[in-house]
């Protein structure tokens, strides 16, 4: 007979995998299942085997109702400033908080539910108060475990986030890049550290915060973190989510790199397209160049126009292109002042004149 594969029939519904909830207490019943029981007396066997199933099905939810939350602990290493900064701008302000506190609360009431039927089967003195007590406890504990299905698949969402992000040390000096979409960003990342993220001739290539390691400044160990583009658009600021700087709007997507300068506290690399074969005009760039100085007025930038192989306009920017190597040695030595000396004067961003290049 052909061997079946997991793959199933036309005619068969594939079978929707359980809900995280479902998932746990499925485990849980299964484990109280093999448990046997002790005693002389028919009573006695009944009560010992319910008080082991309400036992060891008891201790299986709080096991991973706690493995649930166990990475974000506040010991965990991964689980620094910037991860909770980066985990509530992708599932919303105060959501993690507060799915947290719910399992925490799901764990106390099943250890008092659990602990309540112990007592009662302690004196029950009849084989139908007995069974009603595992009912009563698997029913209960079911219900609590159901009602915090939408926080444990949150926390599942949010351990999966913080095993794929990029693990930034806060010790560490950094750099963040930043510009529009398409500006060459990852290109410069690429060309400045260890890091190869995607680059690719379209906008919103990157779509979350990767992080590289360069030997820049004085501690030559310098973090290098590739961000999604950001678009300036008009100033709705009232329109703003709660928590995010006015002035900007952001996506999701956005927001991950407002995130990435907010919390990582490192120098703003600006990269800056003169050419526009970005998509965007140099206005529009330095709209949002400037707007993030005002932003973040205590933070070093650093600008580069990126592209210069393409149009090289005659402001004093740094000019550089990653496609010819020109000019990175110079935004290398730039960054290497900025990450061991003082704050620079903050100084009004100037604005290039585009203006076609002589030696195309
Ligand atoms: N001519 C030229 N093209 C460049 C240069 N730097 C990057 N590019 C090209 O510009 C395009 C975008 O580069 P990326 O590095 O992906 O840009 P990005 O800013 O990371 O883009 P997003 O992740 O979408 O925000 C790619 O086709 C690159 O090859 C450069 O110095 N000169
Ligand atoms: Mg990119």
């Amino acid at each position: 007979m052909p061997k079946r594969s997991g793959t199933p029939r036309p005619d068969e519904t594939p079978e929707a995998p359980p809900t995280p909830a479902q998932a746990i207490l499925d485990l849980a019943f299964a484990r109280a299942a093999k448990v046997t029981a002790s005693g002389k007396t028919r009573l006695e066997r009944a009560r010992s085997l319910t008080g082991r199933k309400i036992g060891r099905a008891g201790g299986m939810m709080l096991r991973h109702l706690a493995i649930a939350r166990s990475p974000f602990r506040e010991t965990e290493e991964s689980y620094n400033e910037f991860m909770v900064r980066v985990l509530e701008a992708r599932l919303g302000q105060g959501r993690l908080e507060r799915s947290l506190r719910r399992v925490r609360v799901a764990e106390e009431r099943i250890v008092r539910f659990r602990a309540e039927e112990t007592r009662r089967l302690s004196k029950s003195g009849e084989l139908p108060q007995i069974r009603n007590s595992m009912r009563r406890f698997y029913g209960r504990a079911s219900s609590v475990i159901h009602e915090v299905d939408e926080d444990l698949a949150l926390l599942a969402a949010a351990r999966v986030m913080l095993r794929e992000s990029p693990h930034l040390e806060a010790d560490k000096p950094t750099v963040v890049v930043v510009g529009y979409p398409n500006v060459g960003k990852s290109s410069v990342v690429t060309e400045l550290s260890s890091a190869s993220p995607k680059v690719a001739p379209y906008p919103f290539t990157t779509l979350r915060v990767s992080l590289g390691h360069a030997e820049i400044g004085p501690t030559l160990h310098t973090q290098v973190m590739d961000t999604p583009g950001l678009v300036m658009r008009p100033d709705r600021s009232s329109e703003t989510r709660s928590g995010l700087p006015p002035g900007l709007e952001y996506n999701a997507v956005e927001r991950e790199a407002v995130t990435a300068v907010e919390a990582t506290r490192g120098i703003v690399l600006f990269v800056l397209d003169p050419s526009g074969t970005c998509g965007w005009t140099l206005e529009e760039q330095t709209r949002l160049y400037e707007r993030l100085q005002e932003l973040y007025p205590t933070r070093k930038f650093v600008v580069a126009e990126n592209k210069v192989d393409l149009l090289r306009t005659d402001s004093p920017n740094l000019k550089i292109s990653c496609t010819t190597g020109e000019g990175l040695p110079e935004l290398t030595q730039a960054l290497e002042q900025e990450l061991g000396g003082s704050p620079r004067r903050r100084e009004r961003p100037v604005m290039p004149k585009p203006r076609v290049s002589k030696d195309r």
